[in-house]
């Protein structure tokens, strides 16, 4: 299957290390780069030096602006198959063809932190999957979280005012726990289901391939006799949802802070291509006003068991990007690009992230041609009357750029609907000018008890930790207060417990909301669970059973499991047997599960920790020691779950312990 925009950005594509010789700019061959022009070979550099001018000038010009949010990012292409037609809803040619496969490009980000930030933040996380239909580029804008902190796109610059670095020390990077996050959250209570999410452990996914993907608004889609639906789009991962522990994430925010754009490539340079269903959440028209929630509001969800997600369609990314800055830096997004039949809905968030999308390119990326940019550039014909502008790459031929013209026939000329022209959907509306917010926008609450409630109890107190991380952070009273005073409308024990620990005000009167309703859905401990593309780390203490280990490599292999050997030095045990990571270089938060090998009488310090943190992150730990009293000024019990005594049982229960993933009833 030909993918049009690989081939398309092959055009655009050079290979610097086919043997070339080195020329300037302008394509004249340099006899010499490693010396500058000099008056003598002591004496200034000339200004005569065109070279080193043209050098240095594009180097210093090498920065553009990071984005104002989601600035850390990773990209990587892929491709859309559709399962089944859905003419039934939508005219759109990519969800209607069975026979396309549309390529994708996916940018994933954090939202705090600049770009050189570390990926393991506590944070949302940005899933942006810009389609590149025949009918043009449709941008799914997305989160991994499914509901935003606010319901109105005029407090935008606030809200991301208040979560960025404070900007009289510009401080934290990369983290939420401070003053006027938390500030704003409390003189907000729009933000409560929000919030509920961002402190769960949705906030620290394992692997940006283990994370849900949601479009946040309600969009509608339109059919080919001008009939709407509203719809919610999904992407629901294959590997199922994880995430990391806090101690864990905080860990590898140091050890390796490109955990997971690296996760990501290795996986797709591996072949083991990250894939997810998406899913649509549809309501008819007529059942708009049928909810307990008004279906425009942002912080709001559609609860699965009401509104159930329809599995439509696969992606899967399978090439990394050649060059990183061209395009995962170059990418644009925008909420704002779409295709014949799908259309907006009038949530007050959308409606303003429509402005500023475009907008926000024009000083990030220079000037209105970004359009122009490979990896921006529709893979269907464009034409249009738009001219000039810095960076145009196109030279349009003709005499007319106007609309109507009659010197060139009207070319270019509008598309009949008929034919493919965009249409938009014929909304009736009447109204007052007014600023103000629906009431039907003002229950703040129950959406967030629904999520609290729909958590396992060891999600729930991650949370409860997590809050009180955050809010424990914070140098105001008044701040951490009124944080407590909102969660005191969520759930009167959260707030008693996160009050406790940080020394805030329990309000009085419990304002709790009344609510046992649950969505098992949200819970990540109802996902997938499987060991492929999981990381085991093997830690060598003396001279190792060639053969056992061997035997144990081939098993994870059949599993599809990653292993690492780990040792106090690099070496090469046998041909198929490398040490490849001394205890400098690896963490035990750095990967899934642990195996100690050891011949020891007694386990270095070092090695115990490792055992003793993976144990501790509830990770899997297997252990195959000569002398059990090696093991004994070692924390990690034999009896624990999740411990697997690899001399007495084989490897596969340790294998069935890394598909579990975690030993929650450890801390239990
Ligand atoms: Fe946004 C970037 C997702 C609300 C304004 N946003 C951006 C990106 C993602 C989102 C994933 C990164 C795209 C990329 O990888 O290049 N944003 C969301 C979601 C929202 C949301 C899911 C709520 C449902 N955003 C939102 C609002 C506004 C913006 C309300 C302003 C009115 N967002 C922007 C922006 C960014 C952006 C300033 C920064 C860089 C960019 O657009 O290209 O325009």
């Amino acid at each position: 299957m030909v993918n049009k925009k690989a081939v398309q950005l092959e055009n655009f594509s050079i290979d610097n290390e086919k043997t070339a010789p080195l020329t300037t700019n302008q394509g004249l061959k340099v006899s010499e780069d490693e010396f500058s022009l000099k008056a003598g070979l002591r004496g200034p550099t000339l200004i005569e030096d065109f070279h080193f001018r043209e050098k240095m000038t594009h180097f210093d010009h090498e920065r553009i602006p990071e984005r104002v949010v989601h600035a850390r990012g990773v990209g990587a292409h892929g491709i859309f198959q559709l399962y089944e037609s859905l003419v039934e809803y939508t005219r759109a040619d990519f969800l209607t063809d069975i026979s396309k496969t549309t390529p994708v490009f996916v940018r994933f980000s954090t939202v705090q932190g600049s770009r050189g930030s570390s990926d393991t933040v506590r944070d949302v996380r940005g899933f942006a999957t810009k389609f590149y239909t025949d009918e043009g580029n449709f941008d799914l804008v997305g989160n991994n979280i499914p509901v935003f902190f606010i319901q109105d796109a005029i407090k935008f610059p606030d809200f991301v005012h208040a979560l960025k670095p404070e900007p009289h020390t510009e401080i934290p990077q990369g983290a939420s726990a401070h003053d006027t996050f938390w500030d704003f959250i409390g003189q907000n209570h729009e933000s409560a289901h929000m919030v509920m999410w961002a402190m769960s452990d949705r906030a620290i996914p394992r692997s940006l391939r283990m994370m849900e993907g949601f479009g946040v608004h309600t969009f509608r889609l339109i059919n080919a006799d001008g009939e709407a639906h509203f719809v919610k789009f999904h992407w629901k991962p294959l590997l199922g949802v994880h995430s990391l522990v806090w101690d864990e994430a905080q860990r590898i925010a140091g050890k390796n802070p490109d955990f997971h754009r690296q996760d990501l490539y290795e996986a797709i340079e591996k072949g083991d291509f990250p894939e997810w269903e998406l899913g649509l959440q549809i309501i008819p028209e007529k059942d708009e006003f049928k909810f307990d929630f008004d279906i425009l509001d942002p912080t709001k969800l559609w609860p699965e068991e009401e509104v159930p997600v329809k599995i439509v369609g696969k992606m899967t990314l399978n090439r990394n990007v050649h060059n990183f800055f061209a395009e995962t830096e170059q990418v644009a997004f925008h909420p704002g690009h779409v295709v014949p039949g799908i259309d907006f809905s009038n949530d007050p968030l959308l409606q303003g992230r429509l402005f500023s999308y475009t907008d926000t390119q024009l000083s990030r990326l220079g000037g209105p041609n970004f359009h122009q940019i490979p990896i921006n550039q529709p893979v269907c014909p464009f034409h249009n009357n738009q001219r000039d502008g810095i960076h145009q790459m196109t030279i349009h031929q003709g005499q007319t750029s106007y609309h109507r013209n009659g010197l060139n026939a009207n070319q270019p000329e509008p598309e009949p609907v008929e034919l493919g022209g965009y249409e938009s959907y014929q909304e009736k509306v009447e109204g007052r000018k007014i600023r103000g917010r629906s009431e039907s926008f003002l229950d703040f609450y129950s959406q967030a008890k629904l999520f609290y409630n729909s958590l396992a109890p060891f999600e729930q107190q991650h949370l409860k930790d997590a809050l009180s991380f955050e809010l424990g952070k914070c140098r105001s009273d008044m701040v951490k207060n009124n944080a407590v005073a909102l969660l005191n409308h969520i759930d009167r024990q959260v707030a008693e417990e996160v009050a406790g620990n940080i020394g805030a005000e329990l309000p009085e009167e419990n304002l709790e909301v009344k609510s046992d309703k649950k969505s098992p859905a949200l819970s990540m401990a109802n996902t997938v669970n499987q060991p492929a593309t999981k990381c085991a780390a093997i830690l060598l203490d003396g001279d190792p059973d060639d053969e056992k280990l061997t035997d144990w490599i081939r098993t994870l292999a059949q599993f599809n499991i990653n292993y690492s050997i780990v040792s106090k030095k690099i070496y090469t045990i046998s041909p198929v047997l490398k040490v490849t990571d001394t205890f400098d270089t690896a963490d035990s938060s750095l990967f899934d599960a642990a195996i100690l090998v050891s011949t020891s009488t007694e386990v270095e310090p070092s090695i115990l920790e490792f055992i003793e943190t993976t144990f501790k992150h509830f990770k899997p730990v297997g252990v195959a020691v000569k002398e059990l009293q090696a093991l004994a000024r070692c924390r990690v019990k034999l009896d624990s779950p999740g411990v697997y005594d690899l001399t007495k049982v084989d490897i596969n229960p340790f294998i069935e312990g890394m598909a579990k993933g975690r030993f929650w009833e450890r801390s239990l």
